[in-house]
């Protein structure tokens, strides 16, 4: 694994390419997070697995002991998204193949360039023949034939909720297994005792990094009253800084979103969302989210702030996953938390206060699986990632994965 990582990384730059070239993203945050982490995804879980032990009990009386031991799950199927590719892909095969798995991982149909980059680099890096299977294809064809088959017992899946049910359904007849991260509507929650200047920038960058095709990325931005005015017109001067362009300028924050298709859906959202009476404050209305740039291939959208806009709204309920956020106004701490969980999805939340008081509250009844304080997008791969409600199923993560990717047996023995 290690050796694997060696390889990707000695090749970073073609990768990197590769990658936002595919994507639509910027050479930059190819450049600086995808690949960096896919390198780092192998190395994480190579050294991880050497630390985990086993529990013992002794039961005098019986004359027992009791020791637990895990062995692997099985045959891994791998399912992931077109937003953060081979970042995705590696933070699935990393720790189902460190845990002495075999896998059959299929990237997205959008996607699949970096991951057949990887293959060819399997054999180099000495893994075994027929440990790391990866199949392209489309999810009905090759994703249902991972999905359905019997003699594929676990099923690692990140995408849609909408795909994560199908998977559900489709898995149940074999009681497999299932860890599933889908999609999230997170909200940051900003308290009038914020650091603004920490705050602001952050709050952008959460809101449309990697064009908003991230599962973190906020979408719905509460702010509570006494500073309302302040921070909706820095945010969006903030937001209007951002250079969208062409996905090899590396000067450029945002690139191309991932097709046509997914475009025309995110410009109808804020469409809908002006049709019901809502302010879009930056990018001035539908008309002028076209290209940027002239003669220039791509699906390019300005970042988009959306204001005076009901929580009720599709834009405040369904998970758009493009630059379109949404700044809405609070005034007390019960308030918020009502609203900010009023919603299906449970992925991540961010709260800006430096009452570390209210900070406790609100990130212990916030129903979320991730909470981010004054910060957005730190990780320590150690602890749990993963979401509650409809934003999915178990938790990835240095024990999390490893629990997931074998099954433990309770060892009893007379002496
Ligand atoms: O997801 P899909 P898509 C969300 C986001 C986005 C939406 C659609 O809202 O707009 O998903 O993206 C495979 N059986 N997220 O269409 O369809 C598919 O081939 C088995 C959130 O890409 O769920 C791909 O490899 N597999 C997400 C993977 O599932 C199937 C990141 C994801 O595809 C399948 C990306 C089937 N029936 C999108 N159908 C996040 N939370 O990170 C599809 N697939």
């Amino acid at each position: 694994m290690n050796k694997l990582a060696d390889l990707i990384e000695q090749e970073l730059e073609a990768f990197a390419q590769a990658e936002s070239k595919d994507q639509g993203k910027t050479i930059t945050f190819a450049r600086t997070v995808d690949i960096p982490r896919a390198v780092y995804n192998f190395r994480f879980f190579a050294s991880s697995i050497l630390h985990h032990t086993s529990e013992c009990t002794q039961m005098d009386q019986m004359g027992c002991m009791h020791y637990t031991m895990r062995v692997p799950g099985g045959i891994a199927g791998l399912i992931s998204p077109w937003n953060l590719p081979l970042y995705l892909l590696t933070w699935k095969i990393a720790p189902a193949i460190a845990c002495g798995n075999s896998v059959i991982a299929k990237p997205s149909e959008m996607t699949s360039v970096t991951a057949w980059m990887m293959c060819k680099l399997l054999d180099k890096a000495e893994i075994p023949p027929g440990v790391v299977n990866i199949v392209f294809g489309t999810g009905p064809k090759a994703g249902e034939a991972i999905v359905s088959h019997p003699d594929v017992p676990l099923i690692s899946f990140t995408g849609s909720t909408l795909t994560g049910q199908l998977i559900m359904e489709r898995s149940a007849p074999h009681c497999k297994k299932l860890s599933l991260e889908l999609g999230g509507k997170n909200p940051a929650i900003i308290f009038e005792d914020a650091d603004l200047d920490q705050c602001i920038p952050t709050t952008v960058r959460s809101s449309f990094a990697n064009q908003g095709e991230i599962c973190l990325c906020t979408s719905r931005i509460f702010v509570q009253r006494g500073i309302y005015h302040e921070f909706l017109k820095r945010f969006v001067e903030e937001t209007k800084k951002w250079k969208v362009g062409s996905p090899s300028d590396p000067t450029a924050n945002m690139g191309a979103l991932i097709s046509k298709e997914h475009l025309e859906k995110v410009k109808k959202y804020v469409k809908k969302a002006e049709a019901e009476g809502a302010r879009i404050l930056c990018g001035e209305g539908i008309e002028s989210l076209q290209l940027p740039t002239r003669n220039q291939n791509g699906y390019f959208m300005l970042p988009t702030v959306i204001t005076e806009v009901k929580d009720e709204s599709c834009c405040m309920q369904q998970e758009i996953f493009g630059p379109v956020t949404c700044v809405v106004v609070f005034d007390t701490e019960e308030e918020v938390i009502k609203r900010a969980n009023g919603i299906k999805y449970g992925l991540a939340a961010t709260i800006w206060s430096s009452n570390v008081g209210c900070v406790h509250r609100v990130a212990k009844r916030l129903q979320s699986g991730l909470v981010w304080t004054n910060c957005w997008l730190i990780r320590d791969l150690n602890l749990p990632f993963g979401g509650m409600k409809f934003s999915g199923i178990g938790r990835e993560g240095a024990k999390d994965s490893y629990e997931f990717f074998t099954e433990v047996k309770t060892i009893t023995i007379k002496h």
